[in-house]
């Protein structure tokens, strides 16, 4: 099913239900030109690779199931353009629909990896200032089958991931199906684990560890 940008809230909506083994996962592909937003969301949904994508914006639903689990995915691809990779209400829309970001650079675009890199921050402060729970991020780097002309190398891509908590996949949309499967899988766990941090109720840890510590100065004061 495609639907368009404008329906992204009726969207979010209508599929959030009742169902505990049914998760939504929403989904904003992210980077700048031509390094593959749109073969990657296509790889996933349809399993082939087709070349050539256009200039289409669309959100995508896919359900799928995983492990038992029915995971509904939206996943809104959108063709780069510099207001979307900067503050302007067309990127607060996306803020407030995701629950996760696949941040996409190409391996052999140096310019690419870079606007990945101040993505990131972005994402962490809008989310921060608007209060929301922290946001799920996968780093890409796509097109690994073209390794001859690589200009960043997997342990930048590597660090970057791990300097930010982020997680990091280096792919091939073109050749691989299970790297990009695994890139959208991976990402729903790291959604489903912030929502149940966030759903912990707030210090459960410091509340264990003050009762723990009235009852050992209940038995020392005893003795
Ligand atoms: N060799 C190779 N080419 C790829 C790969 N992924 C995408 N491409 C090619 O790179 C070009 C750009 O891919 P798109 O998916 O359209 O890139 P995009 O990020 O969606 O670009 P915009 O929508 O313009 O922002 C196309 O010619 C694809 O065929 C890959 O893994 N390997
Ligand atoms: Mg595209």
């Amino acid at each position: 099913m495609v639907l368009k940008p404008s329906d992204a809230a009726e969207f979010t909506t209508t599929m959030t239900g009742p169902n505990a083994l049914k998760m939504d996962v929403n989904i904003v592909m992210l980077g700048t030109d031509n390094v593959g937003k749109s073969a990657l969301t296509v790889r996933f949904l349809t399993r082939r690779f087709i070349g050539e994508y256009g200039d289409i914006e669309s959100i995508y639903s896919h359900n799928v199931n995983v492990d038992g689990r029915e995971i509904a995915f939206g996943i809104w691809d959108s063709p780069y353009s510099q207001e979307r990779l900067s503050e302007s209400p067309a990127q607060e829309k996306q803020m407030q629909w995701a629950d996760g970001f696949v941040l996409v650079y190409s391996i052999c675009d140096r310019a690419s990896f870079n606007a990945v890199a101040k993505l990131v921050q972005r994402i962490k402060a809008a989310r921060a200032c608007a209060g929301t729970e922290k946001a799920s991020i996968v780093i890409v780097g796509n097109k690994r089958d073209l390794h001859h002309r690589r200009t960043v190398t997997s342990e930048e891509g590597r660090l970057l991931a791990l300097t930010t908590d982020c997680q990091f996949y280096e792919v091939s949309a073109a050749e691989n199906y299970h790297g990009v499967l695994m890139v959208f899988h991976g990402l729903a766990d790291r959604v489903r684990e912030a929502r149940s941090a966030a759903k912990k109720p707030a210090g459960i840890k410091g509340i264990v560890k003050s009762m723990s510590a009235v009852f050992a100065r209940k038995r020392t004061d005893s003795l």
